[in-house]
């Protein structure tokens, strides 16, 4: 499954499903609006609105590039892993991480967009990914917190994606949250184990706490109000749950898991508010969010440098891979003659 790509030329031509003639033609809308209306897929050979397919492209590709980026904070941490054990495991969830972005890559080449071309849109740093990537992974408590909150705030946005109206998204997604599922409770079984430790080890756990609570609220996305793509999102049925409605699910899900684990989530206005059954929670730095998102955070200068570094470093892969397919193409084509 990781190496799918490799025998197949990375052209428009092979890869890309042919557009539609363009006519936003009613009759075609009208059967589309029924479609979505009826919560039924759509798949990569159904006429569908270019906006439809330029919205899908935009979050499929992000989504592709959050999951290989994603891969370099944790990356960092294999060579130090606390054990052999540890080590293993980081690199099946780094790996995952890999897998996950190649089926993700692969959903949204089905929509006319080929990988050549949203590489290139995050390489030259046009394309977004998650802001979270963009914070440094100081120790290995971190580790344990990126499994345990940036992968439980992933779930937690990626589960209603598996009822995404675009098929080839929402079958890539059911495979990714499984995976999902195992990275936070290995993230969360770890921390565990360094809560029973020492007081540094504590206390290192709290303070990678302190750091990320924060930066995964934000990972749902600005509040529904200043979010652009929302109402159309879940208009098509792309976007199933809105951020705030996430964002709540998130907190209210990870406050009990907290208590279990002896940490304190650092927001003095975190409480349960009977009314609402819900818990409160105090305000999101927007700015810092924006200025992230926007190339500014504290690394995403390094890891843009990073990937860029990676895929210019794996060229003799790609060239070797696409030899062997030429080769045996060849050799079909004699034997066949
Ligand atoms: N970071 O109108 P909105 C993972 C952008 S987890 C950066 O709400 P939309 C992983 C947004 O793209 C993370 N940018 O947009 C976990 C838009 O900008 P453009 C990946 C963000 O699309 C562990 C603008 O803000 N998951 O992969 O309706 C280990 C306005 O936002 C962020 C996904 O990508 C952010 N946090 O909703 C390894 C899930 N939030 O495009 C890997 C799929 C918003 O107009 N994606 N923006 O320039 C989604 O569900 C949605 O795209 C979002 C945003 C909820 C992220």
């Amino acid at each position: 499954m990781y190496t799918q790509s490799f025998n197949v030329q990375d052209a428009a031509s092979l890869k890309s499903v042919p557009q539609t003639p363009s006519h936003e033609d009613p009759e075609f809308q009208a059967r589309f609006d029924r479609k979505i209306d009826a919560d039924s897929k759509i798949e990569p050979q159904d006429w569908m609105p270019e906006a439809y397919r330029k919205t899908l492209v935009r979050q499929i590709s992000q989504h592709a590039h959050s999951e290989i980026v994603g891969m370099l904070p944790e990356g960092n941490w294999i060579s130090r892993a606390p054990s052999l054990k540890r080590k293993a495991i980081l690199i099946a969830k780094v790996q995952d991480e890999g897998g996950h972005g190649l089926y993700l890559y692969s959903a949204a080449e089905t929509l006319g967009t080929s990988r050549d071309q949203m590489l290139e849109g995050l390489h030259s740093g046009k394309a977004k990914y998650s802001s979270i990537f963009n914070y440094p992974t100081l120790n290995w408590a971190d580790v344990g917190v990126v499994g345990w909150l940036v992968d439980g705030a992933a779930i937690m946005n990626q589960i209603p994606l598996c009822r995404c109206s675009y098929g080839p998204y929402a079958r890539a997604m059911i495979r990714v949250c499984k995976e999902e599922s195992f990275h936070q409770r290995q993230g969360y079984e770890a921390l565990l184990v360094m809560m029973q430790g020492t007081a540094e080890q504590k206390a290192m756990v709290q303070d990678a706490v302190n750091r990320f609570w924060w930066k995964c609220l934000a990972m749902f996305g600005p509040p529904d109000s200043d979010s652009p793509h929302s109402a159309q999102g879940m208009r098509w049925g792309i976007k199933r749950i809105s951020n705030d409605d996430l964002r709540q699910k998130f907190v209210d899900a990870t406050v009990p898991q907290a208590k279990v684990l002896g940490v304190t989530l650092p927001d003095p206005e975190l409480k349960w508010n009977d009314e609402r059954q819900h818990y409160d929670y105090g305000s999101i730095d927007w700015d810092e969010f924006w200025a992230t998102v926007n190339g500014n955070g504290p690394c995403n200068k390094e890891r843009l440098a990073t990937r860029v570094k990676a895929h210019n470093d794996g060229q003799w892969v790609r060239d070797a891979a696409l030899a062997y397919a030429r080769k045996q193409q060849i050799a079909a084509r004699k034997e066949a003659a």
